[in-house]
């Protein structure tokens, strides 16, 4: 095995944290000695032990002396919040030889020091092996650790003809099953999924994961004046703890009464010029409640709003093969008059799934990932794969 297998194998291992991380990244290692692996590791959740300290304590073998394949770079803060000791302090007291990470840590707190540590302790560091793949698997959290808001993700589901339901606001279903059972695996990858009050007073849905097994999202609605259905599902049954209603001051104090008592939290923020719930002043809260990275799921309303105000990071569209005519269109007026105005989606995937065609894109490379690390490996790759992609 050469250094890009031992990586992809710490790769895969960070995987396994996969929707139970947050609002720490996903982070694996493995130890390998003449070759071998001799050690493997993976953060499992916040507050348990880093993915480096994992695979020591996975490991029988003597380590000094051997390598570490990690994807993202140690820790090396103990600032008052930090759940767990930093892991530079830990490589340098088990000796390791040399240590191989995909991409540096963005966290402010981090951002270099880690590997400048092992350096100044004598320990070879690498970076950039498989950069890239690690920059996509931590996406939400290369996001969150540089600004405080979440890593937002639009998900449609559209007919051919551009549309999210009938004009009589049906729209079930659109995608077939195998369509439905990814957006459930999204649901699971993300700290919260959010939709605006036309979606539920239309769909009525529970924003569940139950088409997979995993994690429960938050739930979030945006609902300017709380007219939300008290007989709506995301009000009921065990998860209404998880729902949290985001209003304006025009919202009529009864009603949040009413939502509160029933055990779901109601939260009021800022409206925007037509009333509507201050998109920015969404995410602040969000964020500043450590919620990481927000799956957007309609309707169009609340499509628009975030596509307006340049608020996505990624959006993924799945098409069907069925035209719908008349009906809502999935999003509306951006003020683009040009189409040189018009947002261009970068690094575009499209990919066949049954009769879908999905694709995804994100808006900004730059916005999501930032560069507050300057000349690093990771970045350079970043400018090429966004060079690339502009026209
Ligand atoms: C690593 N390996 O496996 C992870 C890292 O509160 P704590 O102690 O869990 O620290 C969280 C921070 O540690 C997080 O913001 C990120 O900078 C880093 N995560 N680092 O070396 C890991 N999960
Ligand atoms: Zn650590």
């Amino acid at each position: 095995m050469n250094s890009d297998a031992f990586m992809a194998r710490a790769l895969e291992l960070a995987q396994a944290g996969e929707g139970y991380t947050s609002p720490n990244p996903m982070v694996g290692a493995v130890i390998v000695r003449d070759g071998r692996i001799i050690g493997e590791g993976f953060h499992a959740r916040p507050g348990e032990a880093h993915a480096e300290v994992a695979a020591i304590e996975n490991t029988r073998e003597p380590i000094a002396g051997a390598e570490m394949y990690c994807n993202l770079e140690p820790c090396s803060h103990s600032t008052p919040h930090k759940r767990t000791p930093p892991c530079a302090d830990r490589l340098i007291r088990e000796n390791i030889r040399k240590l191989y990470v995909a991409t540096v840590d963005p966290n402010p707190h981090v951002n270099g020091s880690g590997i400048a540590a092992l350096r100044r302790a004598g320990i070879e560091v690498e970076v950039g092996c498989l950069s890239e793949r690690a920059l996509w698997l931590n996406e939400t959290y290369f996001k969150y650790i540089q600004t405080g808001l979440p890593f937002v993700h639009l998900k449609m589901a559209l007919s051919v003809d551009g549309r999210i339901a009938t004009r009589c606001s049906d729209s079930k279903w659109i995608t077939d099953g195998e369509a439905r059972r990814q957006v459930h695996e999204l649901r699971h990858r993300y700290d919260a999924v959010l939709v605006g009050l036309n979606t539920v007073r239309s769909d009525d849905p529970q924003l569940t994961v139950r088409l997979t097994s995993g994690k429960q999202p938050w739930r979030i609605v945006l609902d300017e004046h709380l007219e939300i259905p008290p007989e709506a599902n995301l009000l009921r049954g065990e998860q209404r703890a998880k729902t949290l209603i985001f209003t304006t001051p025009a919202h009529d104090p009864a009603r949040r009464a009413r939502i509160e008592a029933g055990g779901t939290a109601v939260q009021v923020v800022a409206a925007d010029p037509q009333g509507w719930v201050d998109l920015p002043a969404v995410l602040r809260e969000l964020g500043s409640r450590g919620i990481s990275s927000l799956l957007v799921e309609g309707g169009a309303g609340v499509f628009t709003g975030f596509i307006r105000q340049r608020l996505f990071d990624k959006l993924s569209i799945y098409i069907a093969p069925i035209i719908i005519g008349a009906g809502i269109e999935a999003v509306g007026d951006l003020g683009v008059r040009k189409i040189s105005q018009a947002v261009r989606l970068q690094h575009t995937v499209y990919q066949v799934v049954n009769q879908q065609i999905r694709v995804q894109g994100y808006r900004n490379l730059e916005d999501t990932f930032r560069t507050l690390t300057g000349n690093v490996p990771c970045l350079q790759e970043l400018s090429r794969i966004s060079a690339a992609s502009a026209r």
